[in-house]
């Protein structure tokens, strides 16, 4: 996702974070956050091209036209080195902090600020479609199309403009209303959904090969359908579209809460 979308699942998540993760959070969070989440959780996307190793942290790639997840068959880095995409990033930064939290944070040896920036920006990251994507397309990139007028890549449209195209049309141009409309719907119409979302199979503390699969399954149904290379997408795709976005954000907004709940948790 881009700058919005992942401020977007931050200010939700904050709204679902119990009492002790929230003392937490704010304990970690760097200072030029001003005790808001949702100030840094793009601070990965501001690094990536400095620290280079984290740059594929962002996805994972999966077979072209298979439209499924493995994690050891997928989680790597184009290199091939094993567990360096964002599921296995995922993973490592939950064990990092819950680790930390139920031993001693101070003497930790990981930097615990940038685990709960990573771990916020990639369970974000890796609800987006896109970023379980084919390899050969690197995730909808080469895929050039339209967005209306503007010329563009597939990627680029569920990061960006489906969100700001939404912002325009419908929310006023105004980001805030659009977190207060999926807030809304959160606690409307997918509430007997939100127990869903936040439990993990066999009580695990996170459980990002789950969102891959949901999200490579999505790609393949929503993403990828009527947006071949050359084609322009315009209000059908858009309109039809929206709808997942909005609810992948409303589950990376869930889920990022849920799994900081469960990490500092004094009751584990
Ligand atoms: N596992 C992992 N990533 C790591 C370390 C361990 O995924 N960095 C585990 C979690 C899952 C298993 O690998 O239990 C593979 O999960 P699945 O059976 O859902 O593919
Ligand atoms: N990306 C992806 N899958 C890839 C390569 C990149 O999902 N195989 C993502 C990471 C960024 C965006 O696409 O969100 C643009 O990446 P880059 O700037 O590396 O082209
Ligand atoms: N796990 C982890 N870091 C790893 C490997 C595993 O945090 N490098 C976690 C993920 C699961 C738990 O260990 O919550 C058990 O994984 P599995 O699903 O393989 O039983
Ligand atoms: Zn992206
Ligand atoms: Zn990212």
């Amino acid at each position: 996702w881009g700058k919005e979308g992942h401020f977007a699942i931050c200010k939700i998540a904050e709204g679902f974070l119990s009492k002790d993760a929230l003392a937490a959070v704010k304990e970690l969070l760097p200072a030029s956050a001003a005790g808001d989440l949702a100030e840094v959780c793009s601070w990965p996307d501001e690094i990536r091209y400095h620290l280079r190793w984290s740059s594929a942290l962002h996805y994972v790639d999966t077979p072209d036209f298979l439209c499924n997840y493995k994690y050891c068959r997928d989680c790597h880095d184009p290199a091939g080195h094993n567990d360096r995409c964002v599921t296995g990033a995922i993973y490592n930064y939950t064990m990092q902090l819950f680790s930390a939290y139920h031993d001693s944070i101070s003497e930790s040896k990981y930097n615990l600020t940038e685990a709960l920036m990573f771990l916020a920006h990639f369970i974000g990251d890796v609800h987006q479609p896109l970023h379980v994507g084919f390899t050969g397309d690197a995730g909808g990139n080469t895929i050039i199309v339209r967005w209306y007028r503007r010329k563009t890549n597939l990627h680029h449209v569920w990061d960006n403009m489906i969100i700001e195209s939404a912002v325009k049309t419908f929310y006023s141009k105004d980001l805030a209303i659009m977190i207060k409309a999926i807030e809304s719907n959160i606690t409307d119409g997918w509430s007997n959904d939100i127990s869903e979302w936040q439990n993990c199979l066999n009580n695990q503390t996170v459980c990002p090969n789950e969102y891959a699969s949901e999200s490579i399954r999505l790609a393949c149904k929503y993403a990828y359908r009527n947006a071949t290379p050359g084609s322009t997408l315009t209000d059908d795709y858009f309109l039809s579209r929206l709808p997942f976005v909005e609810k992948r954000i409303a589950q990376s907004g869930v889920r990022l809460a849920a799994t900081l709940n469960r990490v500092f948790s004094s009751e584990a």
